[in-house]
């Protein structure tokens, strides 16, 4: 086979979209993940940057796959790994698109959100392998102000395309129009018996006696019985990272009530199966531990017999199965930001 000579120019160019296309995988796996972590503000500012680097990487796909097209001319070890990262980010655009427009919410037990953070996830260590293997050379002159000039263009043709599929999905109506600011879809509020089930990655729903359950918190412990007897309300919204949300009425006891005078920097929530999650002290009066949601008790797939409410948290703060609640003096921050389990 012939190799193919190039020019400079075309070298360069070749060059440039790959170094682009290097900062936008790393701004959407960013980006994505501060909207995983809130359910306020911030997840809407970072979702707004991450719709628009995952359609400025849509936009380098052509002169990508010209770029590819030159490499798969070589004959050399690793290309399959390279076509594998290429259907990688495929999926995860796709599946990223289907969310959003809603044309597609659902893939059997999968939702397209769980494809598209699966799809983002595997291909990072193959990012990480290719680029390596693919060395770029950059250049100071790659900072030139005709460079600084291109990526701005970029930038601002990704967000008017941003704004146009926005307003396109609203315009026709397309089932991604009513999304939260989180980009999740209602589900089944005020409707307990109907609300979905999750979890955030393996945990299976235990079955409870509630005769042999009891809660460990504030030097005691807690019968399921006296638990149910407290009647503290809350209107709050599970906003789980799966795509879905759902608002209900939950009732059960301030987390304040339960621990008391104990003093320390945080509490920990921990499950019977294990999972749990810190909080700041000051959150206790606003953290609700429900043992009822839209009057009924909770059922098991929603942690009977008692689940934590954690208003403006996204769903897996709320712990479920809750058994024990500890107060100690390590700071709230002083965890993975993401469940591990
Ligand atoms: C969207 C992400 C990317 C995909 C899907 C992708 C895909 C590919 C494919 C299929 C090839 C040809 C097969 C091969 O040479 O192994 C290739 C070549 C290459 N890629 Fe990527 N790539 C991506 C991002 C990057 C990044 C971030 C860099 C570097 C910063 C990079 C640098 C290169 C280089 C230098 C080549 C060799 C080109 C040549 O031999 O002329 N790629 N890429
Ligand atoms: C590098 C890989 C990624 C790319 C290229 C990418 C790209 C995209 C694209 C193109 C969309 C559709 C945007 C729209 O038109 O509304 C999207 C949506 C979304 N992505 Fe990603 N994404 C990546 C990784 C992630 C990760 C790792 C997460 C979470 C941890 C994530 C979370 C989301 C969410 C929540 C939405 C929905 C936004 C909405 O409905 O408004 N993405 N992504
Ligand atoms: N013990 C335990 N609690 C958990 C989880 C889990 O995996 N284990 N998943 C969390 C996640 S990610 C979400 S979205 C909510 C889902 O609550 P639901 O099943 O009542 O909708 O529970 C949270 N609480
Ligand atoms: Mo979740």
């Amino acid at each position: 086979m012939k190799a193919r000579t190039l020019r400079p120019v075309a070298i360069a160019r070749g060059a440039r979209i790959n170094v682009a296309l290097l900062a936008l995988l790393f701004i959407a796996f960013f980006t994505g993940w501060i909207a995983f972590a809130f359910a306020t503000a911030p997840a809407r500012w970072s979702l707004d940057v991450h719709a628009a680097g995952g359609l400025a990487i849509l936009a380098l796909l052509p002169w990508k796959s010209m770029i590819a097209r030159r490499g798969l001319d070589r004959p050399r070890a690793g290309r399959w790994a390279s076509i594998l990262l290429g259907i990688l980010v495929l999926i995860t655009l796709i599946a990223g698109a289907l969310h959003s427009t809603g044309l597609l919410v659902y893939w059997g037990p999968l939702s397209a959100m769980e494809v598209h953070v699966g799809a983002a996830i595997a291909a990072v260590p193959l990012v990480a392998w290719h680029v390596f293997a693919r060395r770029v050379r950059v250049r100071p002159t790659d900072l030139s102000r005709r460079n600084v000039l291109r990526a701005g263009a970029l930038a601002v043709g990704a967000a008017a395309a941003y704004a146009g599929t926005e307003m396109l999905v609203r315009a026709s109506g397309m089932p991604g129009a009513v999304r939260r600011f989180t980009g999740s879809y209602e589900a089944a509020s005020f409707q307990p018996d109907r609300m979905p089930v999750s979890s955030w990655m393996f945990d299976a729903v235990p079955q409870i006696k509630p005769s042999a359950w009891r809660l460990s918190a504030g030097g005691r412990e807690w019968s399921y019985d006296e638990l149910f007897g407290f009647d503290d309300r809350l209107t709050a919204t599970l906003d789980c990272t799966g795509g879905f949300f759902s608002t209900q009425d939950w009732a059960g006891v301030r987390l304040a009530r339960l621990i008391g005078s104990a003093a320390g920097l945080s509490i920990r929530v921990v499950s019977a199966t294990g999972y749990g999650r810190r909080f700041p002290i000051e959150s206790s009066s606003s953290l609700l531990l429900a043992t009822r949601y839209g009057g009924q008790a909770l059922d098991p797939g929603h942690g009977f017999p008692a689940r934590l409410v954690v208003p403006d948290g996204r769903g897996f703060w709320w712990v479920k199965w809750v058994s024990r609640i500890e107060v100690d003096d390590v700071p709230h921050w002083w965890q993975s930001p993401f469940p591990l389990q």
